[in-house]
């Protein structure tokens, strides 16, 4: 979709629990006043055990928005929990020019034997693009993005190789089926696929045959330009499940800290975000983990006012949404004792 378009939004969830839900109210609302949301609020009702519901509305983008990314979130409120979800849609034409510098503009993976890297001395725009990583022979280094893509549309990219002449190939995968590869001395050309609407994973791979290097033994990407999208880890017409409870959070409500404890599962790349019920977020941290089982995760509440607060943590692929309750404390004055002179 495109500026000034009217575009519709669809949250499901799954009512995971073990049992029926009390009465859900649904908020939706958008990250700036530019997106309309035609119906921000819902009354979804109650929900029996496993039951799939959704919220959906029309949302417009006002002719003079500048941006090419829309956050909308949708609140569930129930009786004794609510879930935060957010969906974050790239409209217009998102472009990876990668100068940002680094890899930081889209939710990038890499694999293989080395990571890709940002080169700064050879680009087709501006001061930067991406170089595959520094390989030996038979390895590879996989640059990876997967895309929630919104309508049937076309990926474009410039793209520069210098290696092995028919053996050591830049490739190009969509969805692990390979769409085209070159090797040789290749200067920067643009490259058009089509590619339909849902879930795809796109996929550049620089790999290497058994011996011999040539040139500068390496392929360069730049100006991707991709189909308005959503990213994966949102709620874009499909299924949110609240997670079991592997996760323990007390003391409810809290006054000077709360902590989130983890039992008896693993957990990498922890991150964790905490929101108002306006849907601003207050808070945020990450932190490196590797596998670290039984964590522990304290908040320091302390310079946000008494209320109701939803956090969102998402560590590896698994996310835990829920809600805490900061009280109001009391400050015991202590009065002076009557001094009999
Ligand atoms: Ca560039
Ligand atoms: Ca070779």
């Amino acid at each position: 979709m495109e500026i000034g378009e009217t575009g519709n939004i669809i949250f499901t969830f799954k009512n995971n629990g073990h049992a029926n839900s009390p009465f859900y109210n649904a908020k939706l609302n958008s990250n700036n006043p530019l997106i309309t949301i035609e119906e921000p609020n819902a009354e979804v009702g109650q929900a029996d055990i496993a039951e799939i519901f959704s919220v959906s509305s029309d949302f417009t983008i006002d002719a003079t928005y500048e941006e090419n990314i829309i956050t909308i979130s949708c609140q569930l409120e129930a009786q004794y929990y609510g879930i935060l979800a957010e969906a974050e849609l790239h409209i217009g034409a998102p472009i990876e020019d990668f100068e940002t510098g680094d890899f930081s503009k889209f939710e990038w993976f890499s694999e293989g034997d080395a990571q890709w890297e940002i080169d700064n001395s050879v680009y087709y725009q501006g001061s930067y693009s991406a170089v595959s990583g520094n390989i030996d022979d038979g390895q590879k280094s996989v640059l990876k993005i997967d895309i929630d893509i919104l309508n049937d549309g076309e990926i474009s990219f410039y793209r520069k190789v210098s290696s092995e002449t028919g053996w050591d190939h830049l490739f190009f995968y969509i969805d692990n089926v390979e769409k085209n590869k070159w090797s040789g001395d290749e200067n920067w050309a643009k490259f058009t696929y089509n590619i339909p609407k849902g879930l795809h994973s796109l996929k550049w791979v620089y790999e290497k045959d058994w011996s011999v290097s040539s040139g500068s033994d390496c392929a360069w990407l730049d100006d991707i330009v991709f189909p308005p999208f959503g990213s994966i880890n949102i709620t874009h017409g499909k299924e949110i499940t609240k997670p079991q409870t592997s996760i323990s959070v007390f003391p409810v409500p809290f006054t000077s800290k709360v902590n989130f404890a983890f039992n008896n599962i693993q957990l990498q790349n922890f991150r964790i975000e905490i929101y108002d019920l306006t849907g601003k977020k207050v808070f945020s941290d990450s932190k490196d983990l590797i596998n670290v089982e039984n964590y522990n995760y304290t908040w320091y509440g302390s310079d946000v006012e008494a209320g109701i607060y939803l956090y969102k943590i998402i560590a590896g692929n698994q996310a835990f949404f829920g809600r805490i309750i900061k009280a109001v404390s009391y400050t015991h004055l202590t009065l002076p004792t009557k001094r009999i002179v």
